[in-house]
């Protein structure tokens, strides 16, 4: 056996390795320069007890962006030499955000261990390759991503670091093969196991849907479908799913072959960036002549998803609210009900509202997914839901892309499960109009002012913060912009006491909630590399059943001048428009 060798390393801090909203997220070249990415994983482990690290199972892989095989042969000297006892590593690097989160919480190793803890290699729907970003994030026992506590502790401990420990002796681990190496080490025996990416994942996806009701819907003439996994690790899994596992075509599959650079684009999931899915679904220019019945994408890392119909998009936050309404039906995993429902701040009400018809418990977070496990982990929580394309349970403690589009099919499914092969098919879109006929609608769109200056930006918000102290202001500006806009009743900035552990959580976010319970939401991107984003959240509530059917950016055009102006965002930032809507 080959026996390593432990070597402390001198080391410096480096400035800014503070964890945003899920993680360290910089360009590449910032990651690669010496000692970068191994001060920031020493630092993690100098936060963690060091009797829970010693013998224990960690795992490390993420999305195969540029740079994360260098990292992954990185981090696991580093493991070695704390005295980590074995590191799992998915097949080429490569397991999504929600497979390492199943990973942790159900894998079972040959002697009976669990993983203590991962790293997660992403910056989840930011660009890959050499000049684009590159990420990495510690995720616990439960599964879920580190709590600020524990992300605070280890931002203090990049700031103070004087060495890392790290193995000498351990050749390139061949993580292509399937296959466990083993060492001795100073402290004892040490492996690396790679196993194949998708096996435990798709265990525990059959756990929870019916996969024969789902092939039996792929399989009717009438239904088609169609999945872009925008060259995101989610394409492993979607091949392994929709393809062996369910019966689709394979032609039903767009990118979803793993590349460093996501082909050159961003994976991210929305109108903007899945542009080959947006047009095959109908809603681009040209038309095609055939449009699937459905149509989803993933991002990066695999925990994000767009949901589409035949010429139709259904809002991540719709979403949420309709897979939450009809989950107990069409979901085994919920068969027994629901134990509560969560959001973040930002996303829109229309959960609220079903949570509210069905009697259940409903919690809004900060944005990021972190919030949501102590909730879950409580028994509070089933299903969870943020604006930004992420849709989660609690089978898991982060947001999950392929288990939405199983959801979707799912709930597809049961409503088609009395329809004949020659009646008419309920859509994805006949879904979402009976839903808003049910509970109304919740008109919602966000604006993101990307890569702004840092200062501008922050010039922009403290300039909100000052106008909330003072309504009579806002309400006139109001009636002189759009004076068919309803009056504000209230704003601040949010704060969130966990309502399991205490902890507060303050200055997420700048709410102007009006009169008619629409909404205006300004905050600041933590998961950025370079600048600041700006995020511009709009929200209106139509109750009226007979209005439900309207353009939703011509409903929220009067809300969108007036945030525009309450925010002066074109003196501010200089951007008379934003880069992304949805
Ligand atoms: C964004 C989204 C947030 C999401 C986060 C991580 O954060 O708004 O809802 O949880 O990304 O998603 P921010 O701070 O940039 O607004 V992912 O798919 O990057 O792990
Ligand atoms: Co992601």
């Amino acid at each position: 056996m080959v026996s390593f060798e432990v070597i402390e390393q001198q080391t410096k801090p480096f400035d800014g390795q503070k964890p945003g909203t899920s993680g360290l997220r910089k360009k590449v070249k910032v990651f690669q320069q010496e000692h970068y990415l191994a001060n920031f994983v020493q630092s993690s482990f100098n936060a963690l007890p060091a009797d829970r690290v010693k013998g224990s199972t960690i795992v490390v892989s993420g999305d195969g962006r540029y740079y994360s095989k260098d990292a992954i042969q990185i981090i696991i000297r580093i493991a070695a030499a704390n005295g980590v006892a074995q590191v799992w590593v998915g097949q080429d690097g490569l397991l999504s955000t929600p497979a390492v989160s199943g990973i942790i919480r159900d894998r079972v190793g040959s002697k009976g261990e669990k993983a203590y803890g991962g790293f997660i290699l992403t910056a989840s729907h930011n660009a890959g390759g050499p000049d684009e970003d590159f990420g990495i994030k510690y995720n616990t026992e439960n599964g879920g991503p580190a709590l600020e506590a524990l992300t605070d502790q280890i931002y203090e401990n990049t700031k103070t670091i004087t060495t890392y420990l790290i193995a000498e002796g351990i050749p390139d681990i061949d993580i292509h093969k399937i296959a466990t190496s083993s060492f001795s080490g100073p402290s004892g025996p040490f492996s690396v196991e790679v196993f194949d990416a998708t096996e435990d994942y798709v265990k525990m996806m059959k756990q929870i849907f019916d996969f024969e009701a789902i092939s039996r819907l792929l399989a009717r003439p009438d239904f088609t479908f169609c999945y872009d996994a925008l060259h995101g690790v989610a394409g492993v899994y979607a091949k392994r799913i929709f393809l062996q596992e369910l019966g689709a075509q394979e032609s039903s599959l767009l990118n979803c072959t793993p590349k460093e650079d996501f082909g050159g684009g961003h994976p991210d999931p929305n109108l903007t960036y899945a542009k080959q899915l947006v047009k095959t679904m109908g809603l681009g220019s040209p038309v095609p002549e055939e449009i699937p019945e459905f149509g989803a994408a993933a991002d990066g890392d695999a925990d994000r998803n767009m949901i589409l119909g035949k010429k139709f998009f259904v809002t991540p936050s719709d979403s949420v609210a309709i897979i939450a309404a009809n989950a107990v039906g069409a979901i085994p995993y919920f068969r027994n009900g629901l134990k509560g429902v969560a959001r973040s701040m930002p996303t829109s009400a229309a959960l609220d509202v079903v949570a509210k018809g069905l009697g259940l418990r409903q919690f809004e977070v900060p944005t990021g997914w972190k919030f949501f496990g102590n909730l879950m982990d409580a028994g509070m929580c089933s299903i969870c839901g943020e604006e930004s394309f992420g849709t989660g349970s609690d089978h898991i403690r982060e947001k999950d892309g392929i288990w939405a589009v199983l959801a979707w099919l799912s709930i597809l499914a049961y409503r088609n499960r009395d329809v004949a092969a020659d009646d008419k098919l309920v859509t994805v879109e006949d879904i979402v109009t009976l839903h808003w006929g049910i509970y109304g609608r919740h008109y919602y769109t966000r604006y993101d002012y990307e890569n702004v200056d840092a200062g501008a930006a922050k010039n922009l918000m403290s300039h909100l913060v000052k106008l909330q102290s003072n309504l009579t202001a806002v309400n006139k500006i109001i009636k002189e912009t759009r004076p068919e806009v309803s009056g504000v009743k209230s704003g601040d900035e949010f704060e969130y006491k966990d309502p399991v552990d205490g902890s507060v959580s303050s200055h997420q976010g700048i709410r102007f909630l009006f009169k008619d319970g629409s909404r205006l939401v300004f905050r600041l991107s933590g998961t950025g590399s370079v600048g600041a984003t700006i995020r511009l959240y709009i929200e209106q509530y139509q109750s009226d059943k007979s209005k439900t059917g309207a353009d939703a950016s011509e409903t929220l055009a009067p809300l969108v001048d007036v945030a525009l102006v309450l925010s002066k965002m074109e003196e501010f930032t200089g951007r008379s428009a934003p880069t992304v809507i949805t």
